[in-house]
């Protein structure tokens, strides 16, 4: 398997992030994609590749101009005004109060656009974003060429973003562009499969309402989990969407056969939905070690993972989320990645 890497990942490095009420070395951390980079090469996965340049037409069928045009200026526009280090909202339009009219106060366009103040916005966030943007889109170009399967090695993740939002250390939701890019070039159905711990919620947002991109997501509850406000099991979809999305979470510290039964859920719903392609959401802060997530899943489950996934036998794409046990994060990406070329 090839992996499209972004090297531009390492703009945006977060000194802080804001975790149970203390200000605490950031997560995600460009460590992260480092040791993947690592087990890529010491694993021997396939050939590494630097994206190409693309134009900004896919990002912007799932990401609004407005958002775009915002989080491509915000860092220059917040020193500009005096901010020092890295952004982070504050205030935020709640039920009641108008996201329609875009405020002209920078701070107020920071909480109109974010949904947590966990998300730092770093004078290189914008560049790293947009070149993993670059990364699934040249991914999709490798598979439209014959190509199996990818991997796209990026940072910061994306799947918490919204069409105009960010959020949950996402900004541009890369796996999102991957779907659009792939339903653009011929696939009629793409089904996205998110396994990280946290509920895709940015995702669902986007796709929710269409027919043509199937989501299913297992996550932790959100009653107890991150991002809390969606991912239950009642959502399914809206409109021409409905029966189109499905959530299964599962109580924080489920056991890892409870796991592999949601696994196997979403798989029997992405086969009944006939997708031409699959794009997953690769997460593994499911991993029982994660600083910040509550699953038990260990370095040996992942190979049965990528196992599982291949025999849906779909061109594949798998695009980086989550993941903060640093010294394990590669063993694990490299082994869902590894199961599922040898399966
Ligand atoms: C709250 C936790 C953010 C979770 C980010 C993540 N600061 N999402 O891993 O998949
Ligand atoms: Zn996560």
């Amino acid at each position: 398997m090839k992996t499209i890497y972004n090297a531009a990942h390492s703009l945006h490095r977060a000194e802080h992030e804001f975790f149970r009420g203390e200000k605490v070395p950031a997560f995600e951390k460009p460590e992260r994609a480092d040791w993947v980079l690592a087990a890529v090469e010491r694993e021997k996965l396939g050939e590494i590749l630097s994206p190409t340049a693309h134009g900004d037409a896919t990002i912007l069928k799932i990401h609004s101009e407005r958002y775009v045009n915002f989080l491509r200026g915000a860092h220059d526009e917040y020193l500009a005004l005096g901010g020092k280090g890295d952004a982070f909202p504050a205030t935020w339009p709640i039920r009641g109060m108008r996201s329609d009219v875009e405020p002209k106060n920078f701070a107020a366009r920071m909480g109109l656009y974010s949904f947590d103040a966990g998300s730092p916005l770093t004078a290189g966030t914008w560049a790293a974003t947009r070149a993993g943007a670059d990364c699934a889109l040249t991914a999709v170009d490798l598979m439209n060429v014959g190509e199996p399967s990818a991997f796209v090695l990026t940072r910061p993740p994306g799947h918490h973003a919204g069409k105009d939002f960010f959020g949950g250390y996402c900004f541009l939701n890369h796996a999102a562009i991957a779907a659009q890019a792939l339903r653009d070039s011929g696939c009629a159905r793409v089904a996205i499969l998110d396994v990280d711990y946290h509920h895709g919620n940015g995702t669902q947002d986007i796709f929710y309402e269409r027919d043509d991109v199937f989501f299913a997501s297992l996550h932790g509850d959100p009653l107890t989990e991150y991002p809390f406000y969606l991912g239950h099991a009642d959502e399914q979809g809206a409109g021409a969407g409905r029966g189109f999305n499905l959530n299964l979470p599962l109580p924080t510290g489920s056991s890892v056969a409870s796991w592999f039964a949601a696994l196997d859920q979403a798989l029997t719903s992405i086969v009944r939905f006939k997708p031409d392609a699959l794009v997953v959401s690769l997460g593994v802060d499911t991993f029982e070690g994660d600083p910040i997530s509550h699953f038990k899943l260990k370095t040996s489950d992942y190979p049965q993972m990528g196992e599982l996934i291949a025999r849906l036998k779909l061109p594949t794409l798998f695009a980086m989320e989550g993941g903060y046990a640093v010294a394990e994060i590669g063993d694990n990406v490299v082994g869902v990645l590894a199961g599922f070329s040898q399966a």
